[in-house]
């Protein structure tokens, strides 16, 4: 196991989740490299034990920042990233800034220095799927991707492979399915509706609701992360999920049943241009290799635990719901 591991976008909600995990489950110490952009939560790091983590604000893509800093560890796990399709819609540039430029500043360093690296991708990279389709992704899936944001990080997660066969670096990478959970922002589905719900409004669910997404919480991805960083076979592909497909009008039910509202209190708005219809990971080979598991008996189990983080965390979400909202509302959603 890595004694000292570099999380790019370690102040965002995954990589937030990640830090906290490896400080609670290694002995390793952690620094989190973060650009700090709107979707930074540096207040999810307040309190770390100073002996073993540290905070680097600073941009992936700038070789000044990030050589010297990979130089220092052991291993990177690379997170930063533009993350939110309905951004990349209105302004893809920091998307390819960050997430293309970003992914190729870090793997010169990582050739350069012969450090470990996992890299996290998205199951989006795959394009989508029809809603009667029996197959679901597996490592062999095609690279489809249809928006911005997922085009983007197919091409890193094409740059990370190709530096793993011409340069030999030391790489995995991971493609995980919808993540939910403690400190997400309230741009996603998951914080927006139950933030909304808590103001005492109503769901806004794109077009027909129909979209299938597969569920994970952000607990279980990190889990599944640090078991392919630990066991993980270099220059392999793991696919991570939790067999939690559910349409998104069933998950928008399901958060207002579980906040005691009626389960039709729903708008139905605009639509997501290009919005993808179906996500499905088949996560055996993860199962089988690494013998992870999800500790969450189900979707609903971690909403539960989802909401009662929202209701007891307003201070924190409460700055950037109005602004969120007023975006939304721009552009009809
Ligand atoms: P996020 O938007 O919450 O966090 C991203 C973090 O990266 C932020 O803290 C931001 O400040 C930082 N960042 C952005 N640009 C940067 C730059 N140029 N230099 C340094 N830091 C920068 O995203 P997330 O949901 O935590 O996703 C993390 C990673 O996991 C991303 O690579 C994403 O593609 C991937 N992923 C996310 C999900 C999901 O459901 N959220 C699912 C699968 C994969
Ligand atoms: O208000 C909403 N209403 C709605 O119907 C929002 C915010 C979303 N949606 C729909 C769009 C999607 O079908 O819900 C689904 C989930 O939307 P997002 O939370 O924006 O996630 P998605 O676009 O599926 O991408 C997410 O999972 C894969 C993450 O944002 C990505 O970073 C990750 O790679």
């Amino acid at each position: 196991m890595p004694q000292r591991i570099l999380v790019t976008g370690g102040a965002g909600f995954i990589g937030c989740n990640l830090v906290r995990h490896l400080l609670e489950r290694t002995d390793a110490s952690v620094t989190a490299l973060d650009k700090l952009t709107y979707a930074a939560s540096p207040a999810a790091l307040d309190g770390l034990p100073a002996d073993r983590f540290r905070l680097v604000v600073g941009d992936v893509a700038d070789a000044g920042v990030v050589d010297p800093l990979v130089a220092e560890h052991d291993a990177v796990v690379h997170l930063a990233a533009e993350s939110h399709n309905d951004n990349a819609l209105v302004d893809p540039a920091p998307f390819v800034h960050t997430n293309l430029i970003g992914t190729f500043t870090l793997l010169e360093a990582v050739r350069r220095y012969d450090v470990r690296l996992h890299h996290v991708s998205t199951d989006e990279v795959y394009g989508d799927l029809a809603l009667e389709d029996p197959q679901r992704f597996t490592e062999d899936a095609p690279y489809r991707p249809s928006s911005p944001y997922s085009a983007s990080k197919a091409g890193a997660d094409h740059l990370v492979r190709a530096w793993v066969r011409s340069f030999g670096i030391r790489a995995t990478v991971s493609v995980c399915s919808n993540n939910y959970g403690p400190w997400q922002h309230v741009e996603k589905l998951v914080p927006r509706q139950v933030t909304t719900i808590l103001d005492g409004g109503r769901p806004r669910v794109y077009g027909t609701g129909s979209h299938v997404r597969d569920w994970i919480h952000v607990e279980d991805h990190n889990a599944a992360v640090l078991a392919v960083l630990e066991r993980g076979t270099v220059g392999e592909t793991y696919l991570i999920g939790a067999d939690g497909e559910r349409s998104n009008l069933d998950v928008v039910r399901t958060i207002l049943r579980l906040m005691g509202r009626p389960e039709d209190d729903i708008d139905l708005v605009a639509d997501r241009p290009g919005h993808d219809l179906r996500y499905a990971i088949d996560a055996s080979r993860l199962r089988a290799d690494l013998g992870w598991r999800p500790s969450y008996d189900g979707l609903e189990a971690g909403l539960r635990t989802t909401i009662a983080w929202y209701e007891a965390n307003e201070a924190w979400w409460r700055p950037a719901k109005a602004a969120t909202e007023a975006a939304y509302a721009a552009r009809g959603q």
